[in-house]
């Protein structure tokens, strides 16, 4: 049976008229592998901000482990969702996530950290926000290596607990980023200790730099760094848990969110010394707005977008975060 020309005229007016889907009629899902931790709620926040502005809804959904991304993403189908952001709980899920986005007709793009394929690679055609990784562990290394001369102790003295989430590959880029300048500095590299931690959360990184310390006892100076200000505190956590003072450790996080705001607000310094800050804004408020231009006005988002972080400490991190609009 051919089409009449009429039909085929209908059948296009409407993809133009679904095309331009109301804003109101847009849902998106914004999964996130780690609701509890503060920058996944300023990721929310700003993607919500994005929503209001846009007039769109978004769903926020916590999902800790690749059961609940399938049953999130089902959801989000069955819901009448058109696409969803997500920052996954195991990169090795890509795949899978992809299959159950198509079978639900649902656009898909990642934040944060990036899908692999099968063979590990990562998977390219997936529209994809992440942090600068290398560069931004860089600048970690590189603000520990100043406040190390600063406080004037002696380098090939100093022990760096490095917390390690290897399974991800923005973490393997992040303190990869940090030690290299270490060493490039004249850090020993035989007094990097690797401290592996079983999740990214505090207690976690608590538990892995512990091992470490409790290892070293002659060791009287260190330093930490780690894939977030999480896996630093951890790591600040454990010196304090062997007594080591304050003034001894020089801890840099990378975030920059509630975790570290609170530490900086004690009344005393602690080891956490400073932090990345990197945005949340941009994160959620542009995926999620990017999303929404995609599913609104078919204009597909960047492939790739790598975002930048600064350095801030106790000092000067309201400012920082001031410059950075993500008071
Ligand atoms: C990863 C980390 C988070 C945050 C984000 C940008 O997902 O687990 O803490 O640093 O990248």
């Amino acid at each position: 049976m051919a089409f009449t020309k009429q039909a085929i005229l209908a059948g296009a007016a409407m993809l133009l008229a679904l095309g331009a889907a109301a804003a109101q009629d847009v849902k998106i899902g914004f999964i996130v592998k780690q609701p509890e931790e503060p920058w996944f709620q300023d990721e929310w926040k700003f993607a919500q901000a994005a929503a209001k502005e846009k007039g769109f809804t978004l769903v926020e959904i916590g999902a800790e482990d690749g059961e609940k991304v399938q049953a999130a993403i089902d959801n989000l189908g069955a819901q009448g969702a058109q696409g969803f952001v997500i920052c996954t709980p195991d990169v090795k899920l890509g795949p899978g996530i992809v299959a159950k986005a198509a079978a639900n007709d649902l656009k898909v793009m990642t934040v944060d950290d990036r899908l692999m394929d099968n063979a590990g690679q990562p998977i390219e055609t997936v529209p994809h926000m992440g942090i600068s990784a290398t560069k931004i562990g860089e600048t970690v290394g590189q603000g520990i290596v100043d406040e190390i001369k600063k406080r004037g102790w002696d380098m090939a003295k100093v022990g760096a607990i490095k917390v390690s989430y290897d399974q991800l590959p923005t973490a393997v880029d992040r303190v990869a980023g940090a030690t290299s300048v270490l060493e490039k500095s004249g850090f020993p590299a035989a007094n990097i200790f690797n401290a592996p931690q079983a999740k990214t959360d505090t207690e976690a990184a608590l538990n892995a730099a512990t091992t470490v310390v409790n290892a070293h006892p002659d060791i009287q100076h260190w330093v930490a760094v780690g894939l977030n200000d999480e896996a630093v505190l951890g790591a600040v956590r454990a010196t304090e848990g062997v007594g080591i003072p304050a003034a001894n450790v020089i801890g840099v996080g990378i975030g920059g969110a509630e975790s570290a705001i609170n530490e900086f607000k004690k009344p005393t310094d602690t080891g956490f010394f400073g932090t990345v800050i990197i945005s949340p804004k941009r994160h959620g408020y542009e995926t999620a707005s990017n999303m929404y231009d995609w599913i609104a006005n078919g204009r597909e988002p960047d492939k790739l977008i790598l975002t930048s972080g600064e350095l801030a400490t106790r000092a000067d991190y309201a400012k920082v975060r001031k410059d950075l609009g993500i008071e």
